[in-house]
């Protein structure tokens, strides 16, 4: 009795979307096994990084549709930067034009009507927001926390399109610091360490340097260090625990937030 319980156990918990990544990848399989089209969505700002490198061998070039998201945020006049094809657009663009045409795009990938199509990326970088601009009304729920969504959401478009909303996927092996910087995990009580990190790239990079200086009404020098942009922020924007006191958690914790808006990732 016992083991007929366990057995019926696993089996529940391997169709489960939840559970652990093993179980996540095989359903993951099975929705792009029935899925007409994939799209994959990306982040403008930095399509290498949020490329997932399964699906080209899983899915093939025939069925996948790359779409870059987030578009507003690159900085004015820059390109998305990439060697591949692809179909830029902002989930906050207010343009029908621009939407029929990415649906025309995504339709495009196959005969079938109506069309499944199965949307994948990266946790947060826009997937339920893209959905709910696509069709025009609230269906999908959106947030900044990322993991927003946690399962599986059939969305109907129209007579020819069907879009299923899934949870945010990357490579197990990505190192955590790596994922806060695509504000692709959520980052809670140990905000500084990462803080540090992003600091440090911002100082390195000259395009997330303008922006944070515009961003903070402050200036950044060659010799500054992370240590001393976090202590510029607190400074700036009057963040003191005491008299005299910075309150540096204050500013590493708005670091963190603020990448998630920076013009490069
Ligand atoms: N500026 C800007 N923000 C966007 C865009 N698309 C999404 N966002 C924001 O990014 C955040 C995440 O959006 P979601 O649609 O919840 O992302 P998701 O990919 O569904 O995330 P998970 O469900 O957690 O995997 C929200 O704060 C959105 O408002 C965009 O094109 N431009
Ligand atoms: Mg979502």
């Amino acid at each position: 009795m016992r083991k007929i319980n366990a057995s019926r156990a696993r089996a529940r918990k391997a169709s489960s979307h939840h559970g652990p990544p093993r179980d996540r990848w095989v359903s993951l399989r099975k929705l792009i096994h029935e899925a007409d089209v994939v799209v994959e969505i990306v982040d403008s700002r930095d399509v290498e990084g949020t490329r997932l490198r399964f699906t080209e061998k899983w899915i093939g070039s025939a069925r996948l549709l790359i779409v870059a998201n987030k578009a507003d945020l690159l900085p004015e006049g820059a390109k998305v930067r990439t060697a591949d094809r692809l179909f830029v657009i902002s989930a906050k663009t207010a343009v029908p034009e621009e939407k029929k045409a990415l649906l025309d795009a995504i339709l495009s990938r196959t005969r079938k009507r109506p069309a499944r199509a199965l949307l994948l990326g990266y946790p947060n970088i826009g997937k339920s927001t893209l959905i709910n601009s696509l069709s025009g009304r609230h269906a999908a729920r959106v947030s900044p926390i990322a993991g927003t969504t946690k399962d599986v959401q059939w969305i109907r478009m129209n007579d020819e399109l069907t879009i299923v909303d899934y949870r945010g996927v990357f490579p197990e092996k990505e190192e955590r610091h790596s994922l806060v910087l695509k504000g692709a995990v959520n980052v809670h009580g140990d905000e500084e360490a990462y803080a540090y990190v992003i600091a440090a790239k911002i100082i390195a990079s000259p395009v997330l340097r303008k922006w944070m200086e515009k961003e903070y009404d402050l200036k950044i020098a060659d010799d500054t260090t992370p240590d001393g942009l976090l202590e510029l922020m607190a400074e700036r924007r009057k963040w003191y625990l005491k008299k005299g006191v910075l309150n540096i958690a204050e500013a590493a914790r708005n670091i963190v937030r603020a990448m998630k808006q920076a013009p490069e990732l």
